[in-house]
Parts: structure tokens; C-alpha cells; sequence
């Protein structure tokens, strides 16, 4: 941890009370001079301070910025989020995930990234990722499952993100749209990209791309993408603070992966049905394979949507786009 960043924790653990210049400096075995000069820099980095008289500095604005120091200072878990790689601007975070996670990135390691200017969905499809407006973040898991039974981990990560949006957002709601996406009243915030290093029965490891809609307001979404878009801050009419966010999801994925590796996604089913838009629902889905309509009548143990078609037949969708009809 560098001096800059030990000065700014113990700003920060003083919880609003002023730290004065001279203390810092003594205790930290350095002159006030550079005290001063790791303030101003903190400053240039969206810190905002009030200097007190004879009393030192009180923190009075954090920037909204999802750099390490940030996301630590609200992070709970003990694996998830404590190797961290941010950057101002990637391709897609997807690649930087894939080329640390061969290089053999532990458990947990996220990739994050201020702006992507490759970000990607399903199937190659693209995902908007404007400059410093949502959280375009990979994170490196390495279960200890069959490749087969990592299909179902999408799932897993949905049910963890809405588990934290909601206890952070109370008023906002937000639904799972099988398999990926997370629809506030109809319109995506969230999408939920697994790709998977594996052999042929083991899982090197899952690189989980979660992309969220946090500040944006209407005008920052393009054309194609305005009436089916939205962001929490829209949803939730304020500022999102998007390290706190980063962290909750980071707590909850940590705690459900266990009881996803302990007990299968057969342990997580029920929240995730619950937190569903789609069970019970008339759909269309495009598969590979062809369009089929019918009722979404649940997912298996496995995180395998069941179809009842018109005819009664029950057939079985491992992947697809869903239409809510
Ligand atoms: P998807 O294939 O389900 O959705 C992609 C579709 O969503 C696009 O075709 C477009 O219609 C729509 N879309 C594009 N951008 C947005 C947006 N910002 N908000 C709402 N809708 C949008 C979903 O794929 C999976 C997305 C994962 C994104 C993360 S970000 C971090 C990581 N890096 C990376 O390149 N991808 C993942």
C-alpha cells in the first residue's frame, strides 16, 4: 500500500472527524510538506477536503470511481475482489480476464474497466459500455465442478447481483430474464456473460463478465438501444455509488458460489424462481435449433429452462433468447 493510499485509509477511518496534517506526518515518519503534496494529488483524484483550523483535514466527498482503494473500502470477503486490475479504458474485459486467468490468476481476481470499447454480450452481440457509467467487470472463479454442471453458474451470479442491487436499492426491483439478464419493469440493467476455460472434465476456470447500468441517464444510451435499456440510477432516482455495489455483488456471488460447489444450483433454484420475470410466463425462445413458443414452466436442477408447448410436449432449453409474450 503505498503512502498516498495510507494516508487516504486513515482519513477515511476517522469517519468525518478532522486529521491533522502534523499527526499524519509524525506517525507516518514523513514531512508535512509531503502530506501536503499526497493531499493534493488525492484531491486531483476527485477527494474532496475541508481544512479545519488548527484541527486538520475532514474528508467531505469521495470520488465515484471504481479504483481498488475504493471497491476495498467496502469489500467483506475473503476471496472475491482481493486481487483487483482496473483500468481507465480495455477492449472487453472478457480478454484481459482470459489471458490473466491462463497465467493463473487465483480464485476471485476481478478485471475491471472505467470504459470497454469492445465490450460483448452472447453470440458476439455488443455491449455498450460508456466511460465511467457502469461497471463492466469480469471476474475469474474457479469452481471446483464438471464444465457440464458450470452451465447452471449464470444463474447463480444473477441471483447474487439482484440479491445485491436490492439491499442496496430497496425501492428497486429487479427481475431475472433466463438465462442473463436483469430487467427493471421490462427494460435491461444488467447482462451476464460466462465463458469457461476447461478440459475435458474439469474447469480451469469461469471468466464471469457482469456488465451493469449504474449512472446513466437517457440521452447516454444510443438509438438502437434507448427503449430497451435502463440504468439503477434511473430506476432508483440517485447517484449509484458503484464501489459499494462492486463490493456487495463481490460478497454475495462469494457466499452462493460455496453453496453452489457444496450442493449444486438445485441449493439456489428456489431464490432464483422467486427473483424470476419468466416462470409461468408465455414465451418465444430462439434457440440454434429453431423458435419455440409455449409456457416457461421452471428451470431443473441443472439451471435447464422447461418449456410446456402447445401440444403438451415438454421440451428441454439449454440456451436461447427469451421474448415475454
Ligand atoms: P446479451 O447477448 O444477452 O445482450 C446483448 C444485447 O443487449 C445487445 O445486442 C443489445 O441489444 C443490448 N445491449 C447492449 N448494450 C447494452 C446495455 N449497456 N444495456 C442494455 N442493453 C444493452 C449480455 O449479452 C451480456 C453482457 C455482458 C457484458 C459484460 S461487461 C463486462 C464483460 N466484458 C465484456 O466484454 N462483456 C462483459
Amino acid at each position: 500500500i503505498s503512502m498516498k493510499d495510507e494516508i487516504l485509509k486513515r482519513i477515511l477511518a476517522a469517519n468525518g472527524e478532522a486529521v491533522s496534517g502534523q499527526e499524519l506526518a509524525d506517525s507516518l515518519g514523513v514531512s508535512r510538506t509531503a502530506v501536503w503534496k499526497h493531499m493534493q494529488t488525492l484531491q486531483e483524484e476527485g477527494y474532496t477536503f475541508e481544512t479545519v483550523k488548527k484541527k486538520g483535514y475532514v474528508l467531505t466527498g469521495v470520488p465515484n470511481s471504481l479504483s481498488p482503494t475504493q471497491i476495498e473500502l467496502f469489500l467483506n470477503t475473503e476471496r472475491f475482489g482481493r486481487e483487483i486490475h482496473y483500468f481507465d479504458v480495455v477492449d472487453s474485459t472478457q480478454t484481459i480476464a482470459h489471458k490473466l486467468a491462463q497465467e493463473g490468476a487465483p480464485h476471485g481476481t476481478i478485471i475491471i474497466g472505467e470504459e470497454q470499447t469492445a465490450g460483448r454480450g452472447r453470440m458476439a452481440r455488443p455491449w455498450e459500455s460508456a466511460k465511467g457509467t457502469g461497471i463492466w467487470m469480469t471476474i475469474i472463479v474457479r469452481p471446483d465442478v464438471t464444465p457440464q454442471q458450470a452451465s447452471s453458474y449464470t444463474l447463480v451470479v444473477a441471483v447474487a447481483v439482484t440479491m445485491a442491487i436490492k439491499t442496496l436499492y430497496k425501492h428497486v426491483e429487479p427481475a431475472i430474464k433466463w438465462p442473463n439478464d436483469l430487467l427493471i419493469k421490462g427494460k435491461k440493467c444488467t447482462g451476464i456473460l460466462t465463458e469457461m476455460q476447461a478440459e475435458a472434465d474439469l474447469v480451469q476456470a469461469l471468466l464471469v463478465g457482469i456488465g451493469i447500468n449504474a449512472n446513466q441517464v437517457e440521452s447516454d444510451f444510443s438509438p438502437e438501444i434507448a427503449n430497451i435499456a435502463t440504468s439503477l440510477r434511473l430506476e432508483a432516482g440517485e447517484e449509484i455509488n458503484r464501489a459499494a455495489l462492486v463490493a456487495s455483488i463481490l460478497q454475495y456471488l462469494e457466499q452462493f458460489t460455496e453453496l453452489y460447489v457444496k450442493e449444486g444450483f438445485a441449493s439456489i433454484k428456489k431464490l432464483w424462481e422467486q427473483m424470476s420475470c419468466t416462470i409461468g410466463q408465455r414465451v418465444e425462445v430462439t434457440t440454434l435449433r429453431g423458435r419455440f413458443e409455449g409456457i416457461a414452466s421452471g428451470v431443473t436442477d441443472e439451471g435447464v429452462l422447461q418449456l410446456i408447448q402447445d401440444d403438451g410436449t415438454v421440451r428441454t432449453i439449454y440456451a436461447g433468447d427469451i421474448k415475454i409474450l
